[in-house]
Order: C-alpha cells, then sequence, then structure tokens
C-alpha cells in the first residue's frame, strides 16, 4: 500500500474510532515510516519480488499478506484483492491496518536479533549477546536440573498467541521437545474464554459449544437480535471476519430484525445498525437478565409460551422439575452420576429465585426496579426488552467473551445461556443459545506434539501463583484437572489433582502475558523479578516488549514475513474457510531462528535431536504435513507439491450448510443427551451445586447452582471499594492493537490513539476535557494516560483498550496508589489478580478506580 493511501486510512479510522482530535490527520501524520536497513550498493536495482504470507496474531482471522520485497527488504505489504469480491462466493480476505503495518513492525527498533542473556536484576532489561550454542547449552542445563531436583511438574510453558503457525507454532515446537524430556506443566483454559467455557459446560455440558451458536449467518432469519458485549466490527475486522458476516447477514433480513445492544460502550458493532443501545454498567448483565425473565414468568408468558419447552428439555425452572431430576439422578446407573443427586435442593429452583418466593422470600423479586438501580439500564428499557423477547418467533441471543471476563463473570455467561432457553425457541432456524456462532477453519495437518507424562494442567491464569505456592494447588482449591478431556470433562474436576511442586521454570514463547497480559503488573513483576522463586525464565519474542525484559535467556524469533510456513484461517473467519502456504524473500534480521531450529538446537544438547526433527529439515516437514493437509481436503483443488502451493499462496473453501444450535437435541433429545449430569439443559447446574458444596473458595467468592447475580468485590455494588474509587473501569479489545501486538507500531499508535474514555458527567466532576494527561489508580498502582470525554460510555464508568506496553516511570516517579507510575498506560496495573470462583478465569474486566488531572 502507498504511504499516502495508508495515512488516509488511517486517518479515516482515527475518526471512526472517535478517539482524540480527528481534525486534521492527515497534516498531523508527519511521521516517516522506518527505513529499511540498506543491505546492498548494486547500482542496478533489484527488482521486486512477491510473496505470500499471513498476518499470525490472535485476532481469529489469520488475514493472508502479500508482502513485496527487493533483494531481501520488505518495499511494501499489501492485501488480497485478486478476486470479485462477491460476498459469499471469492469475497477478498482483506487485512486490516494491523495486518497492512507489518512493514514497520518487521522493521521496529526493537527487533531482537540476538540470543541474549540477562546480566542486571531480573526485569531491569540488561542483556549482553551470547551464541545460540550458549543458549541452547543454558536452557537444556536447566531442563535437565529442574526435572532433577523437583520433577517435570516444574518447568511450565506459558500462553502465547502471537505466532498461529500452522508448523512452527510454539505449542508443536516446544511442548514436542519437552515431551521428549520427561514433560512440562501445561495449562488448561486460556485468556480469551475461561469463563465461557465454565458456563458453557454448566449450562449445555460441553466445552466447545461454547463457540458453536448459531452461525452469524442465521442472524438472516431472525427477527430479534440481541448481543451482550457483542463487537465483531472491532474484534473481527478481517474481510473474512465475522463483522463483516454480521453486517451482511443484517443486510440481507426481511424480517424487520430489531437489533438490541448491551454494552458500557457504543462500539463500531453498533454506528446506527442498533435500534437500542443499552448502556449497562460492567459486571451486571445477570441483574438485566433477571428483570427481564421476571417479565417474561410474571405476565404469565412462561406458562403459556415456554413451559413445555422446559419441562422437556431443561432442568431446575421449579421445583417439579428439580424434584424429577433429583429421582432420576437417584436411579442413575453410574457411580459418579448417581452420587449428585445428594447435591439437588428442589426448593432453589430458579421459578421461586426470580419471583422471590419459598427460599427466596426475603431477598425478594427480582423486578425491573430492582435490577435498573443496579445495572443502569433504565426500567423502560428493561421491560420493552422483556416484551421484545416475548413477541419473537426467531430471536437471536448471544455474548461476545468480554462479559465473563469479570468477577462473577462465569455465571453471567450463564444468565445469557438461561435467557435463551427461557424463550423456549432454540433449535429453530434464525434463533441462538446464547453462545458465540459457529466459524469453520480449513482443516490442516500440523506437526505432532506426542504425550506428555504429566497429567496434571492448571488453569491458565493461575501460573503467577503456582509458581509462589503451586504445591498446594489442588482441584477443588485451584482448579488442578488431570488431563482427561471430552466427554468427561463436567468429572475431570471432582478429582483428587493436586501440583506437587511450584513452578521453577517459565518458558514463554510467543506471548507477553508475563507481566503485561496478566493481571496486575505490579505485584506479577515483584514475583517474576524474585530469583528465588522462579528459577529461569525463557522468553522467546521478535521484540524487546515487557515481558522479554523479564528474561534471563531471550531468543530471538523469525518474524511471520521471514518464515516458510502455512496457516489456515484461524478460529473466527466466519463461514469461509482458508490457507496460506507461506513463502518469503526476506533475510531474517540479525541472527533470529525460527522456533523449529530452536527447539531442534535444544533437543540435540539434551540428546534427543533424531526424535524431535524425525530427521527433517523445516521444508520436508512442511511438504509432508502440506500432503496431509492436502489427503483431508479433497474437495479443494492443491497442488502436488508443498513449493508449488507456496507459488499459489491462497486456498479458499466456503462452508455451505449454516449451523443451528442444538437442532439434533430439541428434534430427539434422548437419542442426543447433552454432557451436564441430568443430560438435559441445567437451568439448575447440578455439577456446579456439587461445587459449591465441595470447592474450597477464596473469601467472598461464592458458587450458585443458579445463574445469580451476585455483589462481588470491585463492582458496582461493592461496599468495600466504592467509595475510594467511584469510576468502574472496564477493559476493551482496541482496534489499534491485537491485545500487545502492534503497540510497538508507530502508525498504529497514530491510528488510534490510547485513552481512557469517561463519561461526560465524570469529566466534568474532575473538570477534564478530552486530551487532558490523567492519572488512573487504584490500590494496586497507577496509570498515565490521556483522557476521551464521550458520551460513548455509561455514566460512571470509564473504558479503556487493553493491551498498551507497561513502562513503569524511568525516574521512578510515584503516583497517588503509591506505587510507581506506569507511563505506558497498561491497563493491567489495575486489574486485580482474583481468580472467577468457577473456571478460576482472569476477571480482567472488574475494576474500580480513581480518575484526576495528572
Ligand atoms: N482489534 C482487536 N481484535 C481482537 C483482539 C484485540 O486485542 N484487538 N483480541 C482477540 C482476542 S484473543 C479475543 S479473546 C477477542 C476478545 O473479544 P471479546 O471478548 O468480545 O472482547 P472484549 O473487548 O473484552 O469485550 C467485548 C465487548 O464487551 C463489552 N463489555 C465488557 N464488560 C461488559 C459487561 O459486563 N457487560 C456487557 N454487556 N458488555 C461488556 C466491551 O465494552 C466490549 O465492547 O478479540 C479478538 N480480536
Ligand atoms: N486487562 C486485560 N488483559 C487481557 C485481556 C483483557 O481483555 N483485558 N485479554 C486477555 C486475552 S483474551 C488474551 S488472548 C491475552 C493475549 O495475550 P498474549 O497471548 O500475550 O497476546 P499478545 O499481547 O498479542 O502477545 C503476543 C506476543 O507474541 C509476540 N510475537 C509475535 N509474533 C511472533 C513470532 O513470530 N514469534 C514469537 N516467538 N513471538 C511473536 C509478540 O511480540 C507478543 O509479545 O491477553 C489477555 N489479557
Ligand atoms: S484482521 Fe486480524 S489477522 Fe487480519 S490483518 Fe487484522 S490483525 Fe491481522
Ligand atoms: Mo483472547
Amino acid at each position: 500500500m502507498e504511504r499516502r493511501s495508508f495515512l488516509k486510512m488511517s486517518a479515516a479510522m482515527s475518526c471512526a474510532a472517535s478517539v482524540v482530535g480527528c481534525g486534521s490527520s492527515d497534516t498531523r501524520s508527519s511521521s516517516d515510516p522506518e527505513k529499511p536497513p540498506v543491505t546492498t550498493t548494486d547500482p542496478q536495482p533489484a527488482a521486486e519480488v512477491v510473496n505470500w504470507s499471513a498476518c499470525l496474531v490472535n485476532c481469529g482471522s489469520n488475514c493472508p499478506l502479500k508482502v513485496y520485497s527487493k533483494d531481501g527488504v520488505i518495499t511494501r505489504v499489501s492485501s488480497e484483492h485478486e478476486t470479485a469480491d462477491t460476498y459469499g462466493v471469492d469475497q477478498q480476505i482483506r487485512a486490516c491496518p494491523r495486518g497492512l503495518s507489518m512493514r514497520q513492525r518487521n522493521y521496529a527498533p526493537d527487533r531482537l536479533t540476538k540470543p541474549m542473556k540477562r546480566v542486571g536484576p531480573r526485569g531491569e532489561g540488561q542483556f549482553v549477546a551470547i551464541t545460540w550454542d550458549e543458549a541452547f547449552q543454558e536452557i537444556a542445563a536447566k531442563i535437565q536440573q529442574v526435572n532433577q531436583d523437583y520433577g517435570p511438574e516444574a518447568i511450565y510453558c506459558h500462553y502465547g498467541t502471537g505466532a498461529y503457525y500452522g508448523f512452527a507454532n510454539n505449542k508443536s515446537t516446544w511442548h514436542r521437545l519437552l515431551n521428549l524430556t520427561g514433560g512440562f506443566l501445561n495449562h488448561h483454559w486460556d485468556y480469551s474464554w475461561a469463563g465461557v467455557y465454565a458456563a458453557c459446560m454448566a449450562s449445555y455440558g460441553y466445552q466447545w459449544d461454547s463457540i458453536a451458536g448459531s452461525s452469524l449467518s442465521e442472524i438472516a432469519n431472525s427477527d430479534l437480535f440481541v448481543g451482550f458485549g457483542f463487537n465483531p466490527n472491532e474484534i473481527r475486522m478481517s474481510g473474512s471476519g465475522e463483522g463483516y458476516d454480521f453486517v451482511k447477514a443484517l443486510e440481507s433480513n426481511q424480517q424487520n430484525i430489531q437489533v438490541y445492544m448491551v454494552d458500557p460502550r457504543y462500539t463500531d458493532s453498533m454506528r446506527g445498525l442498533e435500534h437500542h443501545w443499552l448502556a449497562i454498567r460492567p459486571g451486571t448483565d445477570a441483574a438485566l437478565i433477571e428483570a427481564v425473565i421476571y417479565q417474561l414468568i410474571h405476565s404469565g408468558w412462561v406458562n403459556t409460551n415456554a413451559k413445555s419447552f422446559l419441562d422437556t428439555y431443561c432442568v431446575g425452572f421449579d421445583k417439579a422439575s428439580l424434584e424429577q431430576a433429583k429421582r432420576d439422578i437417584e436411579a442413575h446407573p453410574e457411580p459418579f452420576i448417581q452420587q449428585h443427586a445428594q447435591y439437588i435442593d428442589p426448593d432453589d429452583n430458579y421459578h421461586d429465585y426470580i419471583l422471590g418466593l419459598g427460599k427466596y422470600a426475603a431477598q425478594g423479586a427480582r423486578t425491573a426496579t430492582w435490577a435498573a438501580a443496579i445495572c443502569g439500564v433504565t426500567e423502560t428499557d428493561i421491560v420493552a426488552l422483556a416484551d421484545a423477547i416475548m413477541t419473537a418467533q426467531t430471536p437471536y441471543i448471544t455474548a461476545g467473551a468480554g462479559i465473563s471476563r469479570h468477577a462473577n463473570g462465569d455465571q453471567a455467561t450463564r444468565a445469557v445461556y438461561t435467557l435463551a432457553m427461557m424463550t423456549g425457541k432454540i433449535g429453530r432456524s434464525g434463533v441462538n443459545s446464547g453462545a458465540m456462532p459457529r466459524n469453520y477453519g480449513f482443516p490442516m495437518a500440523k506437526m505432532p506434539t506426542g504425550t506428555n507424562p504429566v497429567d496434571v494442567t492448571i488453569p491458565v491464569f493461575t501460573w503467577s501463583d503456582a509458581i509462589v505456592r503451586g504445591a498446594s494447588f489442588t482441584g477443588i482449591s485451584d482448579g488442578v484437572r488431570y488431563t482427561a478431556s471430552g466427554a468427561v470433562e463436567n468429572k475431570v474436576d471432582n478429582n483428587t489433582a493436586a501440583l506437587p511442586h511450584n513452578i521453577k521454570m517459565v518458558i514463554n514463547c510467543a506471548g507477553n502475558a508475563l507481566v503485561n497480559q496478566h493481571s496486575d503488573s505490579n505485584a506479577t513483576a515483584a514475583i517474576l523479578a524474585d530469583e528465588s522463586l522462579c528459577e529461569m525464565i525463557v522468553v522467546c519474542d521478535c521484540w524487546m516488549t515487557p515481558s522479554a525484559r523479564y528474561a534471563d535467556i531471550l531468543l530471538p524469533d523469525t518474524t511471520w514475513l521471514e518464515s516458510e510456513d502455512y496457516a489456515n484461517d484461524s478460529y473466527a473467519s466466519g463461514q469461509l474457510a482458508y490457507l496460506t502456504m507461506m513463502s518469503s524473500s526476506l533475510k531474517p534480521l540479525g541472527d533470529a531462528k525460527s522456533m523449529y531450529d530452536i527447539c531442534s538446537g535444544i533437543a540435540e544438547k539434551l540428546g534427543v535431536q533424531q526424535a524431535f526433527t524425525e530427521g527433517r529439515t523445516t521444508q520436508q516437514w512442511c511438504e509432508e504435513l502440506y500432503q496431509q493437509t492436502r489427503a483431508k481436503n479433497p474437495d479443494v483443488v492443491m497442488p502436488e507439491s508443498y513449493a508449488e502451493a507456496q507459488q499459489q499462496g491462497l486456498f479458499r473453501k466456503h462452508v455451505p450448510e449454516a449451523h443451528i444450535a442444538y437442532r439434533d437435541y430439541i428434534q430427539d433429545p434422548l437419542a442426543n443427551p447433552r454432557q451436564t449430569v441430568s443430560g438435559k439443559f441445567e437451568i439448575y447446574s447440578i455439577s456446579l451445586a456439587r461445587k459449591a458444596a465441595t470447592w474450597t473458595l477464596n473469601a467472598g467468592d461464592l458458587i450458585t447452582p443458579l445463574p445469580q447475580y451476585v455483589v462481588t468485590w470491585d463492582g458496582f455494588e461493592d461496599p468495600a471499594t466504592r467509595d475510594d474509587y467511584p469510576i468502574q473501569l472496564c477493559g476493551y479489545h482496541t482496534k489499534g492493537r491485537t491485545h500487545s501486538s502492534f503497540h510497538n507500531v508507530p502508525w498504529m499508535r497514530e491510528a488510534v490513539e490510547d485513552a481512557v474514555w469517561l463519561h461526560p458527567l465524570q469529566a466534568q466532576e474532575r473538570g477534564l476535557t478530552t486530551g487532558d494527561r490523567v492519572v488512573v489508580f487504584n490500590a494496586r498502582g497507577t496509570i498515565r494516560t490521556q483522557v476521551k470525554v464521550t458520551p460513548r460510555v455509561s455514566p460512571g464508568v470509564a473504558m479503556l483498550g487493553q493491551g498498551a506496553w507497561y513502562a513503569p516511570s524511568q525516574n521512578q516517579e510515584v503516583g497517588p496508589s503509591g506505587h510507581v507510575i506506569d507511563t505506558g498506560g497498561c491497563l493491567n496495573v489495575l486489574t486485580k489478580y482474583h481468580p472467577s470462583p468457577i473456571a478460576k478465569g482472569n476477571p480482567q474486566h472488574t475494576n474500580r478506580v480513581q480518575i484526576q488531572k495528572a
């Protein structure tokens, strides 16, 4: 892309984002792009060549990129634009501005070019260059020593979503290596969806049903759309992404659809597409939903319209339903299921809970008046939403994962599922279960990782605590699980799983979740800085990120554009599937090596190189895996060899049939039982009833079998923090970055400037106007950033895009919290390390803060 058109586009994007001051973006955008290194003095200019590569960041699309270069140096990066661009036939898989900024990212001044070893105190960022041989030797020696002194459970391979290669990705390489040397501690869940998975297992029985809702294209057949924290136009921005699918489905809708969006922020997924924006307070969706359901029950609508659905397909609506479930489970032939009967309390049913009857008489009814005071949505709007749901024949209800990344987010997600059940219409065309829509990926072969001799995993969010006290982690206190999965998922956490040791070695590859993306950055940094706790940290990245500064050994990886590999369309590219066979004409910067070559080098030092490589080079593996991929896709015309496929670059596949959630179960519930304890949809989760009775919870946490709104730490109603920190601060995934990725690209910082969004009421109280420098703080830390005053956020709420790079003040300036100010504006300086009650997931959107002029 031409520099000028990029600037125009970034200016347009800046205005669309309504960040600060977009009046004169064209003239402000005067910074020159990075100068790529000059590698030739040849007076005869080299010809420009083009290679297919891909953007392998974690936004769910892996857009193909066309990389133009001369003599091994990138000249420009463009997108796929060869086709006629007919939606659903040959639509262009256009990259967003992040992918298109890859030239600047590739040559960023903070690129890592040599293996390095820490010299100063850990975290201070002082390194010396070492040879690859020294790096391999040190890492291999430490793997052996930690294995001997503690055991393989003390070697933890961390989460990292920066490089979705088909071949040399971090799991295929590092997991394969470590499985050959005694094993390692792995994690279950991810930072994205931990609470969603746990919610889905409790309500619908199966983790992966959480991303198998009805296809977005089914919105075309729907007469009501209700989205909770649903923002595909900022989080799935690819030409093949869900954002485009969503807009197209609305465009082709002939059902006079009404669109309700429930979000504390007016997002780009609205822009007038919505009829109603319900500006909710973060963390209060369950209260809103309870009041909507109160309208459904109290009006008699449920009795007439949904009761037979609830009786046939669900457990827990009323006392009779739970009494029946108790009898059925007492008579169940499988002892594990049978023992759950003791935990079922028929008085704890949803009907009584919502109407404030029986056991819940003292609590009172969940009326619109009650909910409005909590969630900030007016009574009138709550009643109108309930009316819309009662009128609709084909309600499509869905939720993004933002609502789950909260203190009680597991249950907020269950509340959405329950709302979908209460409509009594799941299984029809146009209707959804509340889950995220199903997407299709291009089937692709990967290098096998082997079997991990370590048979326990920890919830991903708990790794930092496992460095401090992992040896006391058990299944019932910290969510440790055996590695069994699949049909027994509801059973695996009812076990005696325990961790034998604290984590002593961390391998962090293609991730910035050591300090930046994990919660409570200041406290986490202190844990990492203590060399007596974690004895070695290995980081493999392409740039000097905040997490890379905490490395003992720092390994420079080649970038996507420098790699020979392949990638599919990842996990959120809607109903188009594709495969990019990547090639490169670039000279990798410095001594960077691929993850495959890095792990192969370590494998040699550990005497397992042959087993690791099976004697194959990268090219040979790609050829082998290409052939396997080809065999998996007989419907796609693919050339004979990997090399020819690299020339062609891109392979597409349309997925013909839309998915309708639970159609099979609704048609024949006995033949298609759910994997819940009862085999049905559970409004009252029987496995949660067991957990509520048997788990050891953190102070203040609560597990309820029903999806209840509860008052949480740092929530809207939290009595402990609401006076000192009167503003609710909620994060979101900004289009200016993918998490922390692309933060170091000046073009992107210019296009979407970081700013904390604040409602005019709170701004006025503080004398703040757009562009003012502010400090945002709570008991955990202080960040400094700028403010954007806008009615695009709920009153009393501040919103901040997550992922800015943690940068504690170099001259040790201390903020109102008593901590060194983070001048980078990293949201995680303010987030709490407090795993959610059920999933033990990351509640990073639940925060309370104070904001002042800096
Ligand atoms: N541009 C961009 N795209 C991305 C990413 C990125 O960083 N940048 N990250 C990718 C990844 S890995 C993931 S997991 C997904 C994340 O996608 P999501 O999990 O959907 O993203 P979030 O931005 O956290 O939340 C979505 C919306 O929920 C709203 N929200 C937050 N709290 C609440 C609440 O309590 N109630 C309601 N009703 N709404 C709430 C937010 O304002 C936001 O608009 O995005 C992916 N795509
Ligand atoms: N406060 C708050 N925190 C959050 C979230 C939130 O909503 N709020 N969201 C959470 C979610 S959903 C997620 S998924 C996580 C994401 O957390 P991460 O998985 O850490 O994602 P990124 O920040 O994108 O980091 C990717 C890393 O990979 C590196 N990288 C890129 N390309 C390559 C490569 O080719 N090779 C190697 N070796 N490295 C490469 C990048 O430089 C970067 O350091 O963050 C979580 N953190
Ligand atoms: S939409 Fe996602 S995969 Fe595509 S270019 Fe943008 S960040 Fe990369
Ligand atoms: Mo994520």
